[in-house]
């Protein structure tokens, strides 16, 4: 633009970023392209760089952090910073609100204002004409830290004000860090290799403590503003409410959440209302403010001490709370996992009481360096597993020793291997280990597997419990008088599951060898490991050459194969199951072209477009599948076509596979002659 002068378009440049910046960050309506924005931006800083006596510290570029400071200095509050009294119950409420009209001599309900207390850092900012000129930190109240170098880079806060404004002005509110920027960037701070921040007010509070402010524009910090501190040289708003609405013509971001509310009781709906919203915010809270709408009540009030006497801070359980970590112990998941579990001296939190927090993996033990006996903070936000956040270094027990991963398992004391140099650890013991054995039994039974109707979750838990089944072998030689000793079985039920046992022994291979839980051995894999082999001895006896030809066989599977089927104990099992009378039919591979499909069932429902459904059935036949009327869980696959009606529904149901007729045909292509 080298006809304007360059002063003016700079000028320009600032007011209409300030009002971008406005409408993206504060009103949330951006009404240009970011690139816009950035290409306006970079024309300012190449101008400001051509002019440096145009130099303005509120200059929308300088949002990116300015020179490093050595330390922050003291600066006395025009006004001091107050804080809130609280009350943690209704009647607490109620009584507050009673005290202030007898103080007012006045019986007719109050009017507050309701506002979300954020879990952030309290600042004060000053503008003058209009200018930014200070941040400062709450501090003692009296005295705080000028933090405007930080201030100014929070894309939010206006560094012009814009309508109306006062010759001079000082405002509160809350900076803090609004969760998602939180969990990103201790994502990231994790991925980096660097300490992530245990919450996200210390989050902020972290960021605002930086000397060098490039890195505090680095942060996501948002800021709500809930007070005026000070106002001179313009309007003189009569209410907080109305404040507030003046604040935001000013620029400022105000708390959509902001309400008034008639007497205690509307109060308290808030109240209740916003706690059963707390873990859908965008932030963290720990409470509602309640304050006397109206200026001149507020006047009349005054304050005690450094409170003051018209407003309250109504708290929510915390979400963070003290206790003593008695033990870490470990646990033993379906797969042989080895996880450590904090056992913990009970505390109330988040509204719970909590006794045991996970630890995830010897990776966050160590990190969190826990040591029994330690005092730790527990955190419980929302529905989240509880978490241990930090441990109290200052309260910790001279002699305290650092947590190590068990040699054996503490279910079935097999060894325990670290997997690779993951901080994962495994226990060994695999069936022979109770808690793997539970695990193990209700997959065997599980529907897609050997499908035992009413063989149950607790009714295994049970039986293994009592010493009854130590492997899936022991289902097959139960007798009736073992299983009516048990809770909650009858002679019916006992004859049900018996029954159900018994049918499954007619299985399929592909079933069997999915039943067997082989790690990452699930249906698909087992089924083609059935096709490509035939027969359960093929498979055993595959050298991991054989096994890594199969589709779908990486060298993950491979090596998860060759170990499950060289392991003594699994042989045994497999050798007893087979003994007991499971069985399947083969499937001939010489025959391959001719009866591919053999031990196959399928079942024809709807209308097919390309064939009717008796050729269909013609052609599955010739490959050595049988055809059959009805869908059940020994169904290897319903075909599908237009309008298919129950048997699809039954079929979801049992966990059929479902092809379409575009797959049947792909079927039929692949081992048609
Ligand atoms: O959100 C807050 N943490 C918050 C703190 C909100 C307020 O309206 C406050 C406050 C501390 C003092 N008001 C006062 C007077």
């Amino acid at each position: 633009m080298p006809d304007i002068p360059a002063a003016s378009r700079i000028a320009e440049l600032r007011e209409q970023l300030h009002q971008h910046n406005h409408l993206y960050y504060v009103l949330d309506t951006p009404d240009i392209p970011d690139a816009e924005y950035d290409r306006m931006l970079r024309e300012l800083q190449s101008l400001e760089a051509q002019h440096p006596e145009m130099f303005d510290p509120n200059s929308p570029s300088q949002r990116v952090g300015s020179p490093i400071l050595d330390k922050f200095t003291s600066v006395e509050h025009l006004v001091p910073m107050l804080s809130l009294d609280n009350v943690f119950t209704e009647d607490e409420l109620t009584a507050f609100e009673q005290r202030l009209q007898e103080r007012l001599g006045s019986d007719s309900p109050i009017v507050f204002t309701c506002e979300p207390k954020l879990d952030g850092i309290a600042v004060s900012l000053l503008y003058e004409q209009g200018n930014f000129v200070r941040a400062a930190t709450r501090g003692d109240g009296r005295r705080g830290e000028d933090i405007s170098a930080n201030v100014r880079t929070i894309a939010s806060i206006p560094l012009k004000l814009m309508g109306s404004y006062p010759q001079r002005l000082e405002i509160r509110g809350e900076i803090f860090m609004p969760l998602q920027g939180f969990y990103e960037f201790n994502a990231q701070a994790e991925r980096n290799g660097e300490k992530p921040f245990v919450n996200p007010r210390n989050a902020a509070a972290g960021s605002l403590r930086q000397l060098d402010s490039t890195l505090t524009a680095q942060r996501p910090l948002d800021m709500y503003c809930y007070s005026i501190g000070l106002i001179e040289g313009g309007e003189q708003p009569n209410s907080q409410f109305e404040a507030l609405a003046y604040l935001k013509t000013l620029g400022f971001k105000i708390n959509p959440e902001v309400v008034r509310a008639t007497g205690a009781e509307q109060c308290f709906a808030y109240y209740q209302a916003l706690q059963a919203r707390r873990d859908q915010l965008p932030y963290e809270i720990d409470g509602i403010v309640y304050k006397v709408d109206d200026f001149r009540l507020q006047q009349t009030l005054g304050f005690v001490s450094r409170a003051p006497r018209w407003a309250t801070a109504h708290k929510f359980p915390a979400q963070e709370e003290m206790t003593e970590l008695l033990a870490v112990e470990f646990q033993v998941g379906r797969t042989g996992a080895v996880t450590p579990v904090a056992r913990l001296a009970p505390v109330f939190v988040g509204g719970v009481t909590v006794s045991n927090a996970t630890l995830h993996n010897m990776d966050e033990v160590d990190r969190l360096d826990v040591r029994a006996g330690d005092t730790v903070v527990v955190r419980r936000a929302g529905d989240v597993i509880p978490q241990i956040v930090q441990v109290v270094k200052g309260k910790r027990k001279k002699g305290a020793r650092k947590v190590k991963p068990p040699a054996v398992c503490p279910v079935c004391e097999s060894a325990v291997v670290r997997e690779g140099d993951a901080a994962a650890y495994r226990c060994t013991g695999g069936l022979v280990c109770a808690a793997q054995r539970k695990q193990a039994l209700k997959h065997f039974a599980s529907r897609r597997a050997m499908d035992i109707d009413g063989l149950g979750d607790k009714l295994i838990e049970q039986m293994v419990d009592e010493g009854l089944l130590r492997s899936a072998s022991d289902l097959y030689t139960l007798q009736e008088a073992d299983l009516l000793n048990l809770d909650r079985m009858g002679s019916k039920s006992v004859a049900n599951v018996l029954s159900a046992i018994e049918a499954s022994k007619k299985t399929s291979l592909g079933r069997f060898l999915y039943a067997l839980g082989i790690r990452e051995v699930g249906e698909t894999t087992a089924n083609t490991l059935a096709a490509q082999f035939g027969t359960l001895d093929a498979i055993v006896s595959a050298d991991a050459e054989a096994l890594l030809a199969v589709d779908d066989v990486g060298p993950v599977v491979a090596q998860n194969l060759l170990e499950f089927f060289a392991n003594k104990d699994n042989a045994r099992v497999i050798q007893a199951l087979i003994e007991a009378g499971v069985h399947w039919q083969d499937i001939d591979l010489a025959d391959r072209g001719g009866q591919a499909l053999a031990g196959n069932t399928y079942v024809l429902t709807g209308t097919l477009e390309g064939m009717s459904r008796d050729q269909a059935k013609q052609r599955l036949q010739a490959l050595g599948a049988k055809v059959s009327g009805s869908v059940s869980s020994k169904t290897t696959a319903l075909i599908a076509g237009e309008k298919a009606g129950s048997k699809l529904g039954k079929a979801e149901k049992l966990g059929v596979t479902v092809l379409s007729e575009e797959q049947l045909l792909a079927l039929l292509a692949e081992y048609e002659g």
